[in-house]
């Protein structure tokens, strides 16, 4: 073909419009990106990313190279058609740089079938641009390797030719900007999960990934898609058949996968995605899915006599004990919801998940019978269990340990009755806990003092749960009561605050406490009512001059502010109970001079991942995890 026109001739009007463009981003960078912390600038990978994942989608990829280089930019390489570079007919400039300035989705160059914008992907590789201090973009395109680069958005020079090419692609690189973004630091770990669950939506690609500073590379790629997902989610666990059972069927314009395996544990994790986009909030694709589960089953049942009667009957609960799931729908005009858009809405699809699931869950166990019966078995167990924890809990109530009358004889609660004000410090022992009762400031801080490990929720069932003395001191006082039964307008503590000490024994009462939240309260972690308190390490005191580390680190550092070791005593606490109650109160309690670390689940595979490895049957797993991970699983923070 001729050589395209690479000169620009209209820098006028539009250039000032693409100018203004680039400056509203920049202005609100919140509204594009959803925030300018870690979460935002790995918002800007995504985004670069799922272009070239689309080209994957129209069949026209299949290697993508994601590099963090040494400069701290990151740059992202696949072998798709290229942007295309012909002047764009509105703009009379290269469609390629229009699209790095301008265009976004739903244009004529969106080569989407099935969107991702609604939410916060699919906001147009401009956007990045924009973010970015400066920005390259080299494509490989009619036997040419183009080349522009940019700046806070803007060229700095036409689209050039740099070169010949054999083959084609895109390759963008840039580096995010400082003075947009609080932090730049790309974090490999972040990066590699989202490659990882990519390559599992998307069985035909290839993903390498490199990180510049310390060499290290990794590839992903699993021909078994979403079937091998659930396979690697149940790595850690003892899973009831195999291979996971695979569901594929379309309604309408919906594609509708999924992926099911149940292990002998008692937990459910479901992972659900539309258009590639991670719905951790859920959706209607997620309650056709649960309905489909737990009509399928009955009849299922109901056809063999296993139940009878219409009174008897297995709930969504009892079909979903031990269930591991990967849904991934394909959607043609997507509604997210929601505070972080990660919720879908759209009606129609939850009859369409329905009705699909159904339909090839049905046939699934015509042909594998033994599959079918294990399930229902397993499902009828949890029934049993289910009934067995309503009459435990039934009598504790008759004994009005559950009502808000009967509040644990070991809490010392706050004054205030305003849950909005409330405190509760969960902390471990009775010695500890009698320091922080004359530390707290009682009219608005409980606590809760523990004795010794509570039961490990991850290897029991509710009823046995509730057994448990501490267990129930715990949700008594929280007041929420668990599972399907939850409810937050009980709260009775907007924040619900664990104090245990910085020792092995802490770190594991603290991540028995996390599976239990985690497991059986998910709401209050969604809503970011629970908290890890962060109590000093040492206290450092040279004549009247005093300080506290949280670290090591901070240790030397106190060091060389107060001149060196001489003259320094340095108090080491190995447990809460070391400090006086001024001393707890003044690092870990008060507000305004602690630091509290909000729990958060980001990634609720890797959630699962860690309790599984942390909490379940499997030894040796865990054995490996901690010797890996020595330093994060005493700073827990899923
Ligand atoms: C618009 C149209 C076509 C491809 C692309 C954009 C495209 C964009 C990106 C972004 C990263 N990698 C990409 N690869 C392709 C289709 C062009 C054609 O029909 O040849």
């Amino acid at each position: 073909m001729a050589q395209p026109t690479l000169d620009t001739p209209e820098y006028t009007a539009s250039s000032i419009q693409i100018l203004e463009g680039l400056q509203a981003v920049r202005k609100r960078p919140g509204m594009y990106v959803g925030s300018t912390d870690a979460r935002g600038l790995h918002h800007l990978v995504n985004e670069v990313l799922d272009n070239s994942i689309d080209e994957v989608l129209a069949g026209a990829c299949t290697t993508i190279d994601v590099t963090l280089q040494a400069d701290g930019s990151c740059s992202v390489r696949d072998d798709g058609r290229g942007i295309p570079v012909e002047v764009h007919p509105k703009y009379h400039r290269p469609t390629l740089e229009i699209v790095m300035t301008v265009l976004h989705a739903g244009s004529k160059f969106d080569r989407r079938a099935y969107k991702v914008s609604g939410g916060l992907h699919g906001v147009g590789v401009h956007v990045v641009n924009a973010l970015s201090e400066w920005l390259e973009v080299r494509v490989r395109r009619d036997g040419h390797e183009y080349f522009q680069r940019y700046e806070r958005g803007a060229p700095v020079a036409p689209l050039s030719v740099v070169g010949p090419a054999t083959s084609t692609g895109t390759e963008t690189r840039f580096k995010p900007d400082p003075t947009i973004f609080e932090t730049t630091a790309f974090d490999a770990e972040t990066i590699a999960r989202r490659l990882k669950e990519l390559s599992f939506l998307n069985p035909g690609v290839t993903i390498r990934f490199r990180s510049e500073k310390d060499g290290a590379v990794s590839e992903f790629h699993h021909a078994g898609g979403i079937a091998e997902f659930v396979e690697d989610l149940n790595a850690n666990a003892t899973p009831l058949f195999r291979p996971p059972i695979s569901l594929h069927a379309k309604r309408e314009s919906t594609d509708v996968e999924v992926a099911v395996q149940y292990t002998d544990g008692y937990n459910e994790t479901t992972l659900a995605f539309v258009n590639n986009i991670n719905t951790v909030d859920g959706g209607t694709h997620v309650v056709g899915l649960r309905s489909a589960l737990t009509r399928t089953l009955n009849d299922y049942a109901r056809q063999r006599g296993w139940i009878k009667g219409e009174k008897e009957g297995l709930t969504g609960e009892d079909t979903r004990e031990g269930l591991t799931c990967v849904l991934s729908v394909k959607v043609l005009e997507p509604q997210f919801e929601g505070q972080t858009k990660a919720k879908l809405g759209n009606s129609e699809v939850k009859g369409q998940v329905d009705s699909a699931v159904s339909q090839k869950l049905a046939e699934y166990f015509e042909e594998h019978p033994a599959v079918g019966q294990a399930l229902i078995s397993k499902a009828l167990q949890a029934a049993q269990a289910r009934e067995a924890a309503r009459k435990a809990r039934e009598l504790t109530r008759r004994k009005g340990l559950l009502e808000g009358g009967g509040l644990p004889g070991k809490l010392a609660d706050c004054h205030s009755r305003d849950p909005g004000q409330c405190e509760l410090f969960i902390v471990e022992g009775d010695s500890a806990g009698g320091t922080a009762k004359q530390g707290r400031d009682r009219e608005f801080q409980a606590i809760l003092p523990l004795k010794g490990k509570i039961l490990n929720v991850e290897k029991a069932r509710l009823d046995k749960m509730l057994q448990n003395e501490e267990i129930r001191a715990l949700i008594t006082a929280i007041g929420t009561g668990i599972g399907d039964d939850l409810d937050l307008a009980k709260l009775r503590y907007h924040k619900v605050i664990l104090m245990t000490d910085a020792d092995v024994d802490g770190a594991h009462i603290r991540t028995l406490l996390l599976t239990l939240f985690y497991r059986k309260m998910p709401a209050l972690i969604a809503e970011g009512r629970v908290y890890i308190a962060q109590a000093p390490l040492y206290r450092l005191q040279k004549g009247a001059k005093m300080a506290y580390a949280f670290s090591d680190e901070e240790r030397d550092r106190a060091l060389a502010e107060l001149g060196g070791m001489k003259g320094v005593t340095i108090q080491r606490y190995k447990g809460l109970g070391e400090m006086n109650a001024e001393q707890l109160a003044e690092t870990t309690m008060r507000p305004g001079a602690r630091e509290l670390l909000r729990v958060t689940v980001d990634d609720a595979a890797r959630a699962n991942e860690l309790f599984q490895i942390l909490m379940g049957e499997e030894v040796e797993p865990r054995r490996h995890y901690i010797e890996e991970h020595a330093v994060e699983v005493t700073n827990l923070d899923v």
